[in-house]
Parts: structure tokens; sequence; C-alpha cells
């Protein structure tokens, strides 16, 4: 009920790594060596052939019109790259972009991509995540930071909110809003339904967890309501539980099960769980697993980052990085429309190093999600996947960005998504836009 077949990409990677059991198998009872010699020949071959072989069956591409895009630099010295944001912060109607690294949180203005700093590393050192809304409905946007992260000291972490000044050139405003330990994701969404945005928090660990497997305690996915917003007074905020997780890398905020209000999909060690907010029973939180992700031991199995897409003819899909700062790219189709049952887990590409960004869209207007990923670690890049009926065609967009995240949104208005990229140590912003087919 899936697209089932493997490319031809990856029917050559799977002859490699047949190829090298045998290898393994064949020289070890020839000589008898020590399985450390075994690894280095092993790791020769493939650095001799299994490279090349497989990234030429990649860029061979295998449609016939390749998806292209312009490739436009917001910004070629943002030194730590970590995560990027496509929104409307001064509010004039086009979308900017908000990129952070190193402790700085920064915005870029549309068209001109002039850059401003909202936070430093004065303020907000250990920068991990944003989220950007209007949430008090001035016209300007507010940003919520999550900060003072820090991988092996799960305990440490806060959030605070930053507010703009009176003219667009001022200092931001910055107001405390809780100690969040391993606060690691941020996203805005109405999930009461109530027309007013909340913010999601996403710590990755609990705070008893500890390197390497991260199990000892869950992470605690939650929200805070802004309440009784007005213009110049500080926001208070209601802090609510939603669930618990065990190395939660990523969370979707969308409306999953159409009614309307907002739904958080979760990337972690249980794989993608969909937890929704039963307004019959007074907005208690609902936790279902969806798909398992990847198997593995902890902390490298489940899933890290999450999409949700669609196809023509209305089925959806889980897109996938799996495992934890995982290698594949995976897809999860629905069994059908709106029945949030998904088929098992087909692997795209089994070929990044260190993946930690995703995003979906439908670039080319023919009714289907394409797929945007990228990895941070050996070979860096950005690819897109296009889904022809029965598989997904990759094709590489840029290789001179070590991408940590991907976010999207029309940002030249002219009806089409254009994707933006966030590189940590090509220290780098890149906008792509599709050309015209
Ligand atoms: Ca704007
Ligand atoms: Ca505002
Ligand atoms: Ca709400
Ligand atoms: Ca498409």
């Amino acid at each position: 009920m899936g697209p089932k077949r493997r490319r031809p990409e990856q029917l050559q990677l799977g002859n490699m790594l047949m190829f090298s059991v045998i290898l393994i198998r064949f020289h070890r009872i020839a000589s008898r060596i020590s399985g450390r010699s075994v690894v280095a020949i092993v790791a020769v071959f493939w650095g001799l052939f299994g490279v090349p072989i497989a990234s030429h069956g990649a860029d061979s591409k295998d449609q016939t019109k390749p998806l292209e895009f312009d490739r436009i630099v917001v910004d070629s010295d943002m030194p730590g790259g970590y995560q990027v944001e496509v929104a409307d912060v001064d509010g004039d109607g086009k979308l900017d972009v908000v990129g952070l690294g190193n402790g700085v949180c920064a915005w870029y203005q549309n068209p001109t991509w002039r850059k401003r700093i909202v936070t430093s590393s004065k303020e907000t050192p250990g920068i991990i995540s944003t989220a950007t809304a209007d949430i008090d409905r001035d016209g300007k946007a507010e940003i919520a930071i999550g900060y003072d992260f820090e991988m092996n000291e799960p305990k440490r972490g806060k959030l605070l909110i930053a507010r703009q000044g009176k003219s667009i050139d001022d200092p931001w405003k910055i107001e405390k809003i809780d100690a969040i330990g391993s606060v690691h994701r941020l996203r805005f969404g109405d999930l009461d339904g109530d027309g007013r945005l909340e913010l999601v928090v996403a710590p990755i660990f609990g705070p008893e967890a500890e390197p390497p497997a991260f199990q000892e305690s869950f992470a605690r996915l939650i929200y805070f309501k802004p309440i009784g917003l007005s213009a110049n007074q500080a926001f208070t905020w209601e802090r609510h539980d939603l669930g618990e997780f065990l190395v939660m890398h990523a969370i979707e905020a969308i409306d999953a099960t159409g009614d309307g209000a907002i739904d958080v999909l979760s990337a972690s060690n249980e794989g993608v769980s969909l937890t929704t907010l039963d307004r019959a029973s007074g907005g208690r939180p609902h936790t279902r697993r969806l798909v398992p992700g990847a198997a593995g031991t902890p902390p490298k199995r489940g899933s890290s980052e999450i999409h949700l897409g669609k196809l023509r003819g209305g089925k959806r899909f889980l897109a996938t990085i799996d495992p934890w700062h995982g290698t594949d790219v995976s897809v999860c189709l629905e069994a059908k429309p709106d029945s949030l049952v998904f088929g098992a887990r087909t692997v795209v590409d089994a070929t990044l190093s260190d993946g930690h960004a995703l995003w979906v869209a439908d670039f080319d207007g023919d009714g289907d999600d394409e797929i945007v990923a990228g990895h941070r670690g050996k070979d860096h890049r950005v690819s897109i996947y296009d889904f022809d009926g029965k598989l997904w065609n990759r094709t590489v967009l840029d290789r001179a960005i070590a991408a940590q995240d991907l976010r999207g949104g029309d940002i030249d208005d002219d009806g089409k998504p254009d994707v933006v990229a966030i590189g940590g140590s090509t220290h780098n912003v890149v906008l792509f836009k599709p050309k015209s087919r």
C-alpha cells in the first residue's frame, strides 16, 4: 500500500552492503585477522567504491524534468546556525526569516534580507530554538526563545519571550517565562481552538537522563497559554502538561485531525506520536503512537525529525528522519485519507550523516508534496525527493550547506512555496525558490 519499490540507488546500496558482508566472512575465514583490520578493509572498500556508486545513482536524476531552484544567500556569516523560521516579523505582510546560532537570534527583513539582532549571547547563551508569532495581535511579532541548553546537563534550560521596541531598529524587550530543563523545540499553535495561540515547548531529555542512552527519565511535552494579553503589559502564562517522551527531538504543530485545533506530532525514541487536546473532556491531552520509526539501541532508535505531507487523492504521509540524528529519510503512507493510520516505513534515502533538517511542500504544484531533507555531517547537503507515484526520486539541491534546519513558506508571494536552510559549520542561511517549469 505504500511506495515499496527501492530505487536503483538503494539497490546499489543493498548490493554494496551484501558484498561487504561477503567480504568480511571470506576475509575472516581466510586469514583470521583482527576485527579492526576487517573494518579498515571494508571502510577502504566503501571509500573507493561505495560512495561514488551510491551518489552516482542519486545524481543521475531519474526524473526527466528535475526540480530546479534559484539559490539566494540570505546570510553568509551566521556562525553555528542551528534553527531557521519563516514568519512575518515586522507585520508588512511579507514573510521574513528568523535564524539562530552561537547565542544569537537574528531576523532578516524581506526582501533586502537586512539583518537585525534580536538577542545576543549575553541574553541568550546556549540558544537552541525560537518560535515567532504576533500573539498579542499588535501587528508586530513576538519571538519565544529557548536557551541555556546543554546536551549533557538536562536540568539546565530557560525560556523567554522577546518583544519589539517602538521602531524596527529599537532593541527588543525581554520577558522571562520559565526554567525548562533541556528545552529544545518551540512552536506556536492554537491547541484549544479558541482562536489564540499557545506556545508548545518540547524538551529533548528528562531531568535525570544521562548519556549515552538518555533513558533514565521522560521529557515532558508542555504548553504555555498566554493570559491577559495587552500591548504594554508583561505577558502572564499558564503552564499545562501534554505528555511524556524519551529523547523527543522534534515536534510539528499542525491540525492533523481536521477539527480546526492544532495538534502536536512528535518524533522521539518511541517513533512518531500524535498529541491532541480532547475538547469533550475539558482539554485533557491524549497521545497515540502512530508509527515506531527505526529499530535500534537507544538513543539511536525511533524518529528524529517529523513533518506531515499530503499526496494527490487525499492520502497523507509521515516524513521522518530516523533514528535520532539519523541516516534515513523515511516515509509512512496513510492507509486511506484522514484515517491517521500509517503503513510501514519506506526508507527513501539511507545516506545521511547526522540528519537534522526536514521540510515538506508541493514545490511543482502537481498536488504531491516533495520532501526536502538535509544533514550536517560528512558530505553535508540538502536534497529534494519528488514522488512519481511509485518512487521518491532524489535531486541534490546544495552541497555548500551543513544543514541543521529547513523551513518553508511563500516568501516571494508568487503562490509557490519556497524553503530556507541554515548551515552550522558552513555558517550560512540560504533561500531556495523553485524555478518556473
Ligand atoms: Ca515582513
Ligand atoms: Ca505582537
Ligand atoms: Ca488557543
Ligand atoms: Ca509536487
